[in-house]
């Protein structure tokens, strides 16, 4: 083949594909684990290239043609290059909400310099190929504008190849664009050009609504929120006044399992004898949506619902945000989240500076080895153990919102961390998700022996909840098997319970443990625990209720917008009632349906606007 013959646009993708593939293996860290994921990460920029160099047949003029593919060289050179230079420092991919974060602004630019090196001309050696091979060409041929057929044929590769490149992914990680987990996921499957158009596409969208936005909308949503306001009870405010607060999300942990066996073994023996020495929520509920753990923390956090599509802590990071942390700083507390993972999944890195920690512990902040990890990262034992050690040197009193990881699907485990046997159904993921469970016990008995050891203990209140179910409706065949009957969607509402354990050392553990039924969510946690610690919220936005006061309502909405009322659960379009588990006169329900819409609405509207920077004069107004 005379190399010279191929149209120079084509050249520029080919050479461009090249550099980023080794790019990609050079100069990022992206995990592959199988041939298939090594050949989408492979073949990932050439549709993105065959696309934007395919634009140069539009130019009829031999010079303006070539400028224009020098050009897009150029710039997605340099845009590759940027996130060199931005994922040495950071270990993570450019966002926009990232460079336009004033704050980060000059950080970056620091950090930027120093990360530069006189060698990296080596990462535009595709330029210069190019223009030794068009200045050859120039000389040696003759310029043909091309064929609208050849064009079309052209561009249909590009598309037919950017399907096969969106099939390949979608195989490997169903629902990525919708759930948009996290960047090195996105750039893995998707490419880094189609990464950054995605961004610019999901930022592009908030800002519009964020501009159309403006504070009056929060006079009604305030005036909803303080119209339903629930006293603290006196009895419970200010009970652990300037205590450690020790929040802990037990990673896929559903109430079915507690004091419930495989087996006739215990599946939770010591979460069991916890709750004798807690308050247990055992009517407490998940209320997150695709965005499963960081929806969890943003209800815990901000007393908000998450969307109803995509992870807020991807598409609104920037939000302006009244959380859990911020108003603990105000207290004095030193505040930060620990999780031994990747710190840019789901976009915690970004999210956790709008939720305002202190400090975020992540996957650089431990010592994971081969031999302490196991399917997602680092075993919980191991994470338990080293977070205690880190805790010891926070200053004091300190909030920390801890993660766990190894109770997550696909739920695998080394031999010697599985304490009880498989359970026998058609579903491999519901057999294993016992075993992971009873390991996730284990390392919470050795957590609490450890706080215990280390005097940590008596100073500190600990909150564990589980953040979103484990088993989903796929698994319902085998779900029935387990229960003993069939998961209707009554059964499968009853299943998004989780657990949530406050244990007060000092309080709940001399007999003062008690089950505590009242219908409740995520949502209601943040102002349960700063009233626990005696801090007021009366003008706070939030759609949660404290659960210890008087006047909390039985009433929780599901983020799908399924509600549950003390003795109805409305699902599936349908009210049931409790007692006979069937479905039942649909007035039972009819009164929430509004209430349950509105909620959503309302927390949808904050979100999507960025009400909370206007909260301020609001406050004015209605005063
Ligand atoms: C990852 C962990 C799991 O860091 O929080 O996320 P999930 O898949 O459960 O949302
Ligand atoms: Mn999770």
């Amino acid at each position: 083949m005379n190399v010279k013959k191929i149209p120079l646009p084509v050249m520029a993708a080919v050479l461009l594909w090249i550099k980023t593939y080794v790019v990609y293996k050079a100069s990022f860290q992206i995990k592959i684990e199988s041939l298939m994921q090594e050949l989408i990460l492979f073949i990932n920029p050439l549709s993105f290239l065959l696309f934007a160099f395919g634009l140069a047949f539009y130019f009829t003029g031999e010079k303006s043609r070539n400028r224009y593919v020098l050009f897009t060289s150029l710039l997605l050179g340099i845009v590759l290059y940027a996130n060199v230079v931005f994922y040495r420092f950071f270990t993570d991919f450019i966002t926009l909400p990232v460079l336009f974060q004033t704050s980060n602004f000059s950080d970056l630019g620091d950090s930027a310099l120093t990360e530069i090196h006189w060698y990296d001309g080596a990462y535009f050696i595709d330029i210069l190929l190019l223009i030794i091979f068009f200045k050859q060409k120039r000389r040696t041929s003759d310029f043909v504008p091309v064929k609208k057929m050849h064009r079309r044929a052209y561009f249909l590769v590009a598309a037919a190849l950017l399907f096969f490149n969106i099939g390949l992914a979608e195989t490997e990680r169903p629902q990525l664009l919708t759930r948009t987990f996290d960047r090195e996921m996105l750039v893995k499957n998707l490419g880094t050009y189609h990464y950054h158009i995605y961004d610019i596409f999901l930022q592009s969208k908030s800002s519009a609504q964020r501009a159309m936005a403006d504070g009056s909308e929060l006079v009604d949503i305030d005036n909803y929120v303080s119209a339903n306001y629930v006293k603290p009870d006196p009895d419970f405010f200010g009970m652990a006044k300037d205590k450690n607060v020790i929040l802990v999300t037990l990673e896929s942990l559903q109430s079915f399992v507690i004091q419930n066996d495989v087996y006739g073994e215990e599946i939770t023996p010591f979460l069991n004898d916890l709750i004798g020495d807690s308050y247990y929520f055992d009517q407490f509920y998940h209320q997150t949506g695709q965005g499963k753990t960081s929806d969890s923390e943003f209800l815990v956090e901000n007393s908000l619902y998450p969307l109803s599509r995509g992870s807020v802590f991807f598409t609104h990071a920037g939000n302006e945000l009244d959380s859990l942390a911020q108003n603990l700083s105000e207290q004095g507390y030193y505040t930060s989240a620990m999780h031994a993972n990747n710190k840019s999944f789901w976009n915690r890195d970004v999210m956790y500076q709008s939720i305002g920690y202190d400090r975020f512990y992540s996957a650089a902040d431990y010592h994971i080895t081969p031999d302490n990890s196991v399917g997602w990262g680092m075993k919980d034992i191991h994470f338990f153990e080293q977070s205690v050690d880190l805790m010891k040197e926070m200053p004091k009193p300190f909030y920390t919102k801890m993660i766990t990881l190894t109770n997550h699907h696909p739920f695998r485990l080394d031999e010697e961390d599985q304490y009880i046997s498989e359970y026998d159904s058609k579903s491999g993921t519901l057999n294993r998700y016992f075993q992971t469970v009873r390991y996730m016990d284990e390392a919470v008995k050795i957590f609490f022996q450890k706080l215990k050891d280390e005097g940590l203990y008596d100073d500190s209140i600990i909150i564990l909840y589980g953040d979103h179910y484990g088993i989903s409706e796929n698994h319902n065949e085998a779900m029935a098997q387990y229960l003993g009957e069939d998961v209707t969607p009554y059964v499968s509402t009853q299943l998004q319970r989780v657990p949530l354990i406050v244990h007060i050392p000092g309080v709940t553990d001399k007999g003062n443990g008690e089950v505590l039924s009242k219908v409740s969510g995520q949502i209601d946690l943040k102002p349960t625990i700063l009233h626990l610690l005696g801090v007021d919220t009366k003008n706070s936005i939030q759609f949660g209720e404290d659960l210890f006061s008087e006047e909390h309502n039985d009433f929780v909405v599901l983020r799908d917008g399924r509600f549950i009322l003390k003795d109805y659960v409305y699902a599936d379009h349908t009210c049931y009632a409790k007692e006979t588990r069937e479905s039942t006169d649909p007035a039972f329900c009819d009164p929430f349906k509004e209430k349950a819409r509105k909620e959503l609405e309302y927390s949808d509207k904050i979100i999507y606007g960025d009400l909370l920077r206007f909260y301020e004069s609001v406050e004015y107004i209605n005063k």
